[in-house]
């Protein structure tokens, strides 16, 4: 079972539950979801790899009115942002314990009805969804891939590679939130057209998102 934390304003929640190591993600907790404080769930692997909301609700907005494919849940943050402005949202989650959280916190945001949550391997699952675009945010590996001097795609769990061409083959657009470190070389050779957003909060560079543009005909 995983360890699951529950945000509350009635707690001194301070120090971050899942150990000093991960404490600096841990004071972010209401930047990933401002309303932390009102019942969010999270676990582990959910506080470090989240989308923190401002981003999240940026990168949603590029997708106003679009059918959008979450590939990879986690503990919700993106879907939450899609249900807010797509038209229509499938978040996919391999993880049972996480769907669950996820679940909830869209409950929390009051978004749950406009999400269908599916349980399963979103490589297995995408062929059979006709969504307009995918957003994909597998995982890195954890905290330590900021060592790495630079990130590969044979990095994230599906490999990159792999996970884009199942992607391309069956979703007109695909989004891929890639780390800092992440090498952008190595998209050239995929035959496709690529633009890159950084995603910032307060003037740093979290993260950054792939956009891979539809084929043009
Ligand atoms: P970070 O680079 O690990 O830390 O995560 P941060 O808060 O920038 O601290 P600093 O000390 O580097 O300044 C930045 C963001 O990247 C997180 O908020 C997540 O959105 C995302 N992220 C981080 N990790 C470790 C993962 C991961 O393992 N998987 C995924 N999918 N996203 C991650």
């Amino acid at each position: 079972m995983k360890q699951v934390v529950t945000g509350s304003v009635f707690e001194d929640q301070s120090a971050c539950p899942f150990g000093p190591e991960l404490q600096k993600y841990w004071d972010k907790r209401h930047e990933y979801f401002n309303r932390f404080d009102d019942g969010i769930q999270i676990d582990k692997e959910g506080l470090y790899s989240v989308t923190p909301e401002k981003i999240a609700q940026d990168i949603a907005l590029r997708f106003r009115g679009a059918f959008v494919l979450d590939g990879f849940a986690g503990t919700g943050s993106n879907a939450i942002a899609f249900a807010q402005h797509a038209k229509r949202v499938v978040s996919v989650e391999l993880d049972a314990e996480r769907l669950q959280i996820a679940k909830h916190n869209a409950v929390v945001y009051g978004v749950s009805k406009r999400i269908d949550f599916i349980h399963g391997d979103i490589m297995n699952v995408m062929s059979s969804i006709d969504a307009d675009a995918a957003f994909l945010d597998p995982p890195w590996g954890g905290p330590s891939y900021a060592q790495q001097d630079s990130f590969l795609l044979e990095h994230f769990n599906p490999h990159g590679n792999e996970l884009l061409q199942a992607s391309f083959n069956a979703i007109p657009a695909v989004a891929l939130k890639v780390p800092r470190n992440f090498r952008t070389e190595e998209l050239l050779g995929l035959d496709r057209r690529f633009s890159i957003s950084k995603e910032e909060m307060d003037n740093k560079h979290v993260f950054s998102t792939v956009h891979f543009h539809p084929p043009q005909i």
